[in-house]
């Protein structure tokens, strides 16, 4: 096997949530371009059908599903029917995810609630319905979209930062557990990447300067700039892949050093 035979997604089956835009999108076209099958999921039939054409359009096979991954029926029902119509699922992605930008106090439980069910009750519910296929078929990859924010909080985002810690951790459990069964369970923790999710901390102001928060983001980030979806394919990839056999429990970070960095002296 040579070192690129390791990568290759070949004859895989791939399962990513909130596939449609975004980071899911990117991650979904690397492991097509990789050769796996992309199933993807999301909320919003329209979504779903502008994504599949967009899958198309790249050259990638891929078929879209309308399933929220809070709805354990649903996710079961649909797992079956992606194992029935492509066979067992090799590859899965916890990608879909909210985010609630509020100040702790300001928040309702419910409004809490809700971003722990999407961000990490989904997550276990996504991997619950898919581990006995993989225990079956006797390997297996799952990738959780973690965040800087499963290591670091800021204001306004506690039940965001909330899950994606528990996150870090369910990974860490996934990869102990199922380890045995040649199931290796990563994540990947982006920095701030440019998408429809925080858009709103980079519109302009009115007057044309920057939003406060972008500028913050650049001073923070020893790239100098927000990062692209395109920027996580190649760890995904290697998290998907044959590559990764020997990487269990560990959360890749690709966020441009900001993690790394404490800030300019001012
Ligand atoms: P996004 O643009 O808001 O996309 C989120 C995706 O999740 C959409 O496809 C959405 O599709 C889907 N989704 C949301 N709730 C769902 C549910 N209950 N069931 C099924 N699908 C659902 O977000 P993004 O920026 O691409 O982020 C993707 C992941 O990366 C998230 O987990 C996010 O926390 C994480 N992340 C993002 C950044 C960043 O800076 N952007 C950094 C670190 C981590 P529908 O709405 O159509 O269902
Ligand atoms: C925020 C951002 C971040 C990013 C990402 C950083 O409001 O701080 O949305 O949370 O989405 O999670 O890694």
């Amino acid at each position: 096997m040579t070192i690129l035979d390791r990568f290759s997604l070949e004859g895989k089956v791939a399962l990513v949530t909130g596939g449609c835009y975004g980071i899911g999108y990117a991650i979904g076209k690397a492991l097509g371009q990789a050769g796996a099958t992309i199933i993807f999921n999301g909320r919003n039939q329209q979504r779903l059908e502008k994504a599949g054409a967009d899958y198309e359009a790249d050259g990638i096979q891929a078929k879209g599903f309308q399933c929220d991954v809070t709805d354990e029926r649903a996710v079961t029902d649909f797992v079956d029917e992606v194992s029935r119509e492509f066979g067992t699922i090799d590859i899965l992605v916890n990608n879909a995810g909210i985010i609630k930008r509020t100040p702790m106090c300001d928040m309702s439980a419910e409004e809490f609630r809700q971003v722990i069910d999407i961000d990490l009750n989904g997550p276990f519910i996504m991997s619950k319905a898919v581990i006995p296929g993989m225990i079956k078929k006797g390997h297996g990859k799952i990738i959780n979209v973690c965040s800087m924010m499963s290591e670091l909080g800021r204001e306004t985002v506690s039940a965001y930062a909330a899950a994606k810690g528990g996150l870090k951790m369910l990974t860490k459990n996934i990869a102990s557990e199922y380890g045995p069964y040649h199931i290796q369970c990563n994540g990947i923790g982006p920095g701030y990447i440019a998408t429809p999710q925080t858009a709103p901390l980079r519109e302009r102001q009115e007057d044309g300067s920057r939003h406060p928060f972008d500028s913050f983001i650049l001073s923070k980030t020893p790239a100098k700039r927000w990062g692209t979806p395109e920027d996580l394919m190649g760890a995904a990839v290697f998290l998907a892949s044959d590559a990764s056999n020997f990487v269990n429990g560990h959360i890749l970070y690709v966020d441009g050093g900001i993690l790394a960095y404490i800030g300019r002296q001012p």
